[in-house]
């Protein structure tokens, strides 16, 4: 039997499968940024996956930075959530949720009283947005003060804390992709020269704390974390990764965290990007589950689990069009291609509406 298909321990769970549905921003919440029942459809529609982790939700509504994505601070958005998880836990299924800060990649248009993104440093970030139905240059931000960090934290505890009462499994925080913790971890975003600034060990240290405070919230065992040490995106750079993500690494693995999902290369395009990068040194310092993602086809999956170079394995596309996507790829079955002009914002259209194979023989 192909390794791809054999349970898995994640904490206190057991996955069936090692195929995890990758966090995936579809810009459909409802008013108030609330999950919606067509957004339960979805998820449950998407349960046979090993594991499903929902979609970049944010803390707090500064931490929002593209429209309609979903929230996880007000009563009626852990209301939202919870209708969620109960339908992929009624459909067999086990769901995290992505814990988001964009930081400076957002617009005034979504801030609260039109104020700028808040960031590390006061450096506008070379990227766009999704904002009034058109996408826009991100929004100059303005430095946190040294005495607003502990509310940042507060807040992604505060959010684990929603994402459990709202029933999820446990939470992934988002650590990648040019956001608000990678925007600190990296030299190209962060100048400061306060304890949050300057050295690795100084640049890390948001992250690191931000780690801590939902590991003591809701436990390590369901508290993940998700990296791009070499992506571009949303103009993220570093003149030096491979030691800075070598001591983020290590000091994950002293908080426990229950996974680490690594996006290897640019995120949604070329995995050679940074080619050079030792990602086994990663590993090697990381002793629970290890999570791989970005552009993997059934082959290269299979050979990272059977090879042991990875526990588990994230699609994200693939799940969009194949809602049945691990039981197409037990069967090798073919997969229907995505429909990009869907992806973000609408209705059921090309979300609830791809087809699931006939019934097996
Ligand atoms: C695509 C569009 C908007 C946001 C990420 C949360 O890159 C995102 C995202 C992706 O991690």
């Amino acid at each position: 039997m192909s390794a791809l298909f054999t349970p898995f321990r994640l904490g206190k769970l057991t996955l069936p499968n090692r195929i995890v549905m990758a966090p995936l921003t579809r810009n459909r919440a409802g008013a108030g940024n609330v999950p919606t029942e067509l957004m339960a459809t979805y998820y449950s529609q998407r349960a046979g996956a090993g594991l499903i982790v929902a979609e970049a939700t944010q803390v707090c509504p500064e931490g929002q930075g593209y429209q309609s994505t979903p929230g996880i601070h007000s009563p009626e958005q852990i209301a939202g959530w919870k209708r969620v998880t109960d339908a992929v836990h009624a459909r067999g299924g086990r769901i995290f949720l992505q814990l988001w800060h964009v930081g400076r990649v957002s617009h005034t248009a979504l801030q609260p009283g039109g104020k700028a993104p808040v960031a590390p440093s006061a450096i506008r970030a070379n990227t766009k947005t999704f904002v009034d139905g058109e996408f826009r240059d991100v929004s100059e931000p303005r430095a946190l003060e040294l005495s607003e960090i502990p509310g940042i934290i507060d807040a992604y505890r505060k959010g684990a804390a929603n994402a459990i009462a709202a029933g999820f499994d446990g939470v992934e925080a988002h650590g990648a992709n040019g956001y608000l913790l990678d925007q600190f971890l990296r030299d190209g975003s962060n100048k400061r020269t306060d304890e949050y600034g300057g050295s690795i060990e100084n640049r890390a240290r948001l992250m690191l704390e931000v780690m801590q405070a939902i590991a003591a919230e809701i436990g390590p065992e369901r508290t993940g974390i998700r990296i791009s040490p070499v992506t571009p995106a949303n103009d993220a750079h570093d003149s030096n990764p491979q030691p800075l993500f070598n001591y983020v690494v290590e000091q994950l693995d002293r908080l426990n965290l229950v996974y680490i999902h690594i996006i290897e290369g640019q995120t949604g395009g070329d995995r050679n990007f940074g080619a050079g990068f030792d990602y086994g040194a990663l590993r090697s310092r990381f002793r629970n589950a290890w999570l791989v993602n970005n552009g993997y086809s059934r082959q290269m999956a299979e050979e990272a689990v059977s090879g042991g170079r990875a526990d588990l394995v994230a699609f994200g596309r693939p799940f969009i069009s194949n809602p049945d996507l691990v039981e197409r790829l037990r069967r090798n079955a073919p997969l229907t291609p995505p429909d990009r002009t869907t992806f973000y914002g609408g209705g059921a259209k090309g979300y609830t509406d791809y087809p699931v194979l006939e019934a097996a023989e």
